[in-house]
């Protein structure tokens, strides 16, 4: 049987690293074989194209090829990774995929939708995630969750405002299909993140 997609999405410092393991224990503890990976990342292509688009140093980098470097990378990725582990009965938890797109490039720098909508059919045909997880926080206090732990890299240089349009566009999409979704309130304490997220993963696990 073909495994499940399930991604984890959010502004910065929202915890979806620190989470990615706790949904990875939470499968394998109901006999789940799960490949965690990320985007951009998660091919040996993939991560080269992410060190450029994370790169501080290039502040030159236009926004249509920022978009379509996100696609490039995804293309890699779902041809070399994602596929042949779902069709092979694996479930997949991906670090980010292509809401972040909607999220970053469509609400963060405000490229029309239906541009990024037209690349998500060109690479992913009819692929779309089971099940995303939404990690909600207030913009200001996962800024400061990620300054604390490194420093900023090119897209956590942009200013707040920025990120407050990612989260809209982020709970905007939540909002409109509640039936993948699932808004976790991550500005709780970790264990009470992490109940809300075994709640959101049971409806899966009974499929
Ligand atoms: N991007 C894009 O623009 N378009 C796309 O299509 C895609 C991506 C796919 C790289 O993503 C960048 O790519 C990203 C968007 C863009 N922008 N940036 N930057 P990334 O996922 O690799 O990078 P990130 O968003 O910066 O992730 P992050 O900073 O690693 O955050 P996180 O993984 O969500 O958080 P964390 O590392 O798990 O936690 C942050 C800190 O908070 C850490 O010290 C934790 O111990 C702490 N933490 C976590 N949970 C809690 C709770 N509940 N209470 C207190 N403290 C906590």
């Amino acid at each position: 049987m073909r495994g499940k997609f399930i991604t984890i999405e959010g502004t910065e410092g929202v915890g979806k690293t620190t989470n990615m393991a706790y949904v990875q224990q939470h499968l394998q503890a109901a006999g789940i074989n799960v490949l965690l990976t990320r985007e951009p990342g998660g091919t040996r292509i993939g991560e080269k194209i992410r060190e450029l688009l994370l790169d501080a140093r290039n502040n030159d980098l236009l926004e249509d090829t920022e978009l379509l470097m996100m696609f490039a990378a995804r293309a890699q990725h779902l041809q070399q990774v994602i596929e042949p582990a779902l069709k092979g009965g694996q479930w997949v938890l991906c670090d980010r995929f292509t809401d972040a797109t909607y999220a970053y490039q469509g609400g963060g720098r405000g490229i029309d939708t239906d541009r990024i909508a037209m690349l998500e059919t060109w690479v992913q045909g009819a692929l779309r995630p089971d099940l995303i997880l939404l990690l909600d926080i207030p913009v200001k206090t996962g800024l400061t969750r990620a300054s604390e732990r490194s420093a900023p890299d090119r897209f956590e240089q942009e200013q707040q405002s920025f990120f407050e349009r990612v989260r809209e566009a982020y709970l905007n999409r939540a909002n409109n299909d509640p039936q993948h979704y699932r808004i976790i309130d991550a500005a709780q304490a970790l264990d009470v993140v992490q109940n809300q997220i075994a709640r959101a993963l049971q409806d899966i696990l009974a499929l």
